[in-house]
């Protein structure tokens, strides 16, 4: 088993295998059964090239295979940073056949973070675009060798002379077979964050398919699906609630675009008669405004799954008047549980709330500040276990002494209130994170960067209200000396700092408020910048 791996205790994992939950096999094989069962139906679309179940399993088993030439093999991590396209699918996949794991990084990463999970995960390989939306990553790429000594290999989606291009590792000899197991580690996911550096999230490939299984019972995925996927497709969200790996669980049809943009989403709901899409509720905002003048015949479209941060009553009250489909609200974690109100619940709670556990095995406790459990319908800290909510970060003991309690349940961050019948709202949060329209940013890691410029006394990063985001960054800073902001925000780009880090707003401060501690109180801070932006 992979090394700095926190295994189940012994007996819930019997207790989740014999409620069918784990049935023992990878996401390979699932590929492997799709293309047996249904050869020639279109699994994915993207630009104007499709692959059928046979073909996409042919693909990727080739890439395998020229993976597999070059050394990578079984719990080898690789750092997958690919935007939306048909290769991203082929690269998963052939990993997972391989039981390589892949590190979920997004396009939107530079520096910082690349190079920080090629070292934190020794990855033997980095896979990247050659350039995407006029940012150069073989020159990040080139970058990232200095300091990453076990990453051997370098391969781009695209023409490169410097490293190995993935289109010349197609090979026509077959792979040779690779056991991969449902107890094994498929891929290592990113956290949000609540410290300096994101934490890597290892997911099995039981307790993956299982929440695949449930997701596409509850959102009703089909061999008719037809899913758009907008959303940067290495999250969890789009991945797997039900995302395209659910649709390829369930045979249907994943349609690939790299921008939830709606001047391209919405020609491809009407050409390519899309049933579902999922969606961060800023890109519901715009497509509710775009669709006040768009032409498009969006009549196709079933359901819109909304999640990765809280949808506002007023928007979510829009959506199925404007687009005529069902509003599914989730709420969900890269580190487990995942809440989804149902297709036929009332429109009172698909409005209200965010759901209710995919599983009745879920555990969930709303507790206190002392852990104790708190009255329905009350606010409190959510903590979570169950089949398949990890029991640890990956290489993390002292950071899982914080985040899990000792009999193993989940400190998700989140307030929330549960009702009656097990539906939560979720109310705030607990976290020293901001959450920017559904991507998460650790206040900590922001302020790390800005603390190492020396005009920089003291920083404190906060989220600040916007109407459209959500929340946006804003950093407090106490200055030793003359620095304007333009300066400050360009030394964190040229730190490496993925853009949606940096901070949209920065306010000069003499001291911070404190708390009767004698910490700085965040809490004070945000309540200040509220006022002045006024939302
Ligand atoms: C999803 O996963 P992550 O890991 O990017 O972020 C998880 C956090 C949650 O702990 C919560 O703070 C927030 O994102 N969140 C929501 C929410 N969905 C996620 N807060 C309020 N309302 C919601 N609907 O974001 C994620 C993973 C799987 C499915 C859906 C979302």
């Amino acid at each position: 088993m992979l090394e700095g791996f926190t295994l189940w205790p012994e007996e819930r994992a019997a207790f989740y295998r014999q409620q069918g939950c784990w049935e023992g096999y990878s996401l390979g094989e699932m590929l492997r059964r799709q293309a047996v069962k249904r050869p020639h139906t279109i699994a994915v679309t993207a630009y104007g090239q499709s692959y059928t179940y046979e073909q996409l399993l042919a693909r990727s088993e080739k890439l395998a295979a020229g993976f597999q030439q070059l050394g990578i093999e079984k719990e080898d991590r690789v750092v997958v940073q690919l935007p939306n396209t048909m290769v991203y699918v082929e690269t998963v996949f052939a990993l997972f056949l391989l039981g390589a794991l892949p590190v979920f990084a997004l396009p939107s990463h530079r520096y910082n973070e690349i190079s920080y999970f090629c070292q934190f995960a020794e990855a033997k390989a980095y896979i990247a675009p050659t350039i995407y939306q006029g940012f150069d990553y073989e020159q990040l790429a080139k970058q990232v060798q200095q300091v990453a000594p076990t990453v051997e290999h370098i391969m781009l989606a695209g023409d490169t002379d410097e490293f190995t291009s993935l289109n010349t590792l197609y090979r026509e000899e077959a792979m040779q077979a690779v056991e991969v197991t449902g107890s094994d580690v498929a891929f290592l996911q990113l956290s949000g964050g609540t410290t300096g550096l994101s934490k890597l999230i290892p997911r099995t490939h039981d307790e993956y398919i299982y929440t695949l299984k449930r997701s596409v019972e509850i959102c009703d995925v089909t061999a008719d699906t037809r899913f758009l996927v907008v959303l940067p497709v290495a999250h969890n969200y789009p991945m797997s609630s039900p995302g395209i790996l659910g649709v390829f669980y369930a045979g249907g049809t994943v349609v690939m675009c790299d921008t939830p943009s709606a001047d391209e989403a919405f020609p491809l709901i009407e050409q390519q008669k899309i049933t579902m899409v999922a969606l961060v509720p800023p890109v519901v905002i715009q497509w509710l405004y775009a669709a006040k003048y768009r032409q498009e015949n969006l009549s196709s479209l079933e359901v819109m799954l909304v999640g990765g941060a809280k949808l506002s009553v007023e928007v979510a009250k829009e959506v199925m008047p404007t687009f005529g489909c069902t509003l599914q609200q989730v709420f969900g974690m890269a580190e487990g549980l995942v809440n989804y109100t149902r297709l036929d619940d009332s429109e009172e709670r698909i409005i209200y709330t965010q759901g209710k556990p995919l599983s009745t095995l879920d555990e969930v406790k709303v507790v206190d500040e002392d852990d104790q459990e708190v009255p329905v319908n009350t606010e409190g800290f959510l903590l979570t276990r169950g089949p398949y909510t990890i029991q640890g970060y990956y290489k993390a003991p002292e950071h899982n002494q914080k985040s899990f309690t000792s009999d193993g349940f989940y400190r998700t961050g989140d307030l929330v209130r549960v009702d009656e019948a097990g539906y939560i709202t979720v109310t705030g949060r607990d976290k020293d994170q901001v959450n920017r329209g559904g991507e998460k940013i650790a206040a900590e890691e922001v302020e790390n960067h800005l603390l190492a410029h020396e005009a920089v006394f003291d920083v404190a990063v906060v989220a600040m209200p916007d109407r459209f985001l959500g929340e946006k960054i804003c950093a407090f800073i106490i200055k030793n000396k003359e620095v304007d902001k333009k300066e400050l925000l360009q030394f964190l780009e040229a730190r490496g700092l993925a853009t949606y880090k940096i901070p949209d707003r920065i306010e000069w401060l003499d001291a911070f408020p404190e708390t009767a501690l004698g910490k700085v109180s965040k809490k004070e801070l945000r309540l200040l910048i509220e006022e002045k932006v006024g939302v």
